[in-house]
Order: structure tokens, then C-alpha cells, then sequence
């Protein structure tokens, strides 16, 4: 564990330059969803896993492939899906603006964040 610890160091230092540093923090920017857009679940992962809604607007996951996932909310709101497969969907409507970080709780890494914007 120890020998990581200088690599974590570089990997914050390079965080402003590079766009994400592993998994835990993409420190990219949100892509705003719209009405409608879904957010995908392929190859073991929320695509986009960053995304921005205003306030009220609902979110829907879908699953796109044939691997079974779910969606719950580690922080920021409080919802959790049933296990669904292949074209099966999820969706929450967000009532306060705040951060939601989420997670399949199936596939460890795949993990997601909503920022919810007031309108
Ligand atoms: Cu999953």
C-alpha cells in the first residue's frame, strides 16, 4: 500500500491537467441531459457518468446490455432500483438541487454523479 502513495500524489498533482485520474474523480465537466436523453449503462459503466438536470426534471437509466445492473444512490438522494436487464429502465426525478453520487451496487467502479442545477 505504501509504494501507491507517490503515485496518488502525482496522480492529484496531474488532476488539473489531465481530465480524471482513475476512476474515483473524472474531474470532467457535466453533460447536461435533456428531457428525454437517457443515461446508458454499457460495458459495466453509466454512460455519461457525469451529467447536469435542473430541478425536477426526470432521469432515466436504461440498460444496454445483456449484463444485469442496478442504480442506487450513495449520497445527495435517496433511491434504489431493482436488479434489471437488457432494455430495462430506471428513472428519478431529482426535487433539490444538490450533488447525487450513485453506483451499481452490482459492478464495483461503476459509478456515476448528477449535479442538479435549480432552473
Ligand atoms: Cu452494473
Amino acid at each position: 500500500m505504501r509504494r501507491l502513495l507517490p503515485l496518488l500524489a502525482l496522480c492529484s498533482s496531474l488532476a488539473a491537467l489531465a481530465a480524471g485520474c482513475g476512476d474515483s474523480d473524472r474531474g470532467g465537466s457535466a453533460q447536461a441531459l435533456g428531457a428525454g436523453d437517457v443515461i446508458g449503462m454499457k460495458a459495466l459503466h453509466f454512460k455519461p457518468d457525469h451529467v447536469q438536470v435542473p430541478v425536477g426534471q426526470k432521469i432515466t437509466w436504461k440498460n444496454d446490455e445483456s449484463v444485469p445492473h442496478d442504480v442506487k444512490a450513495d449520497s445527495g438522494a435517496d433511491f434504489a432500483s431493482k436488479t434489471f436487464g437488457k432494455d430495462g429502465t430506471y428513472a428519478f426525478t431529482p426535487t433539490t438541487a444538490g450533488t447525487i453520487k450513485y453506483e451499481c451496487t452490482l459492478h464495483p467502479g461503476m459509478d456515476g454523479t448528477i449535479d442538479v442545477v435549480a432552473k
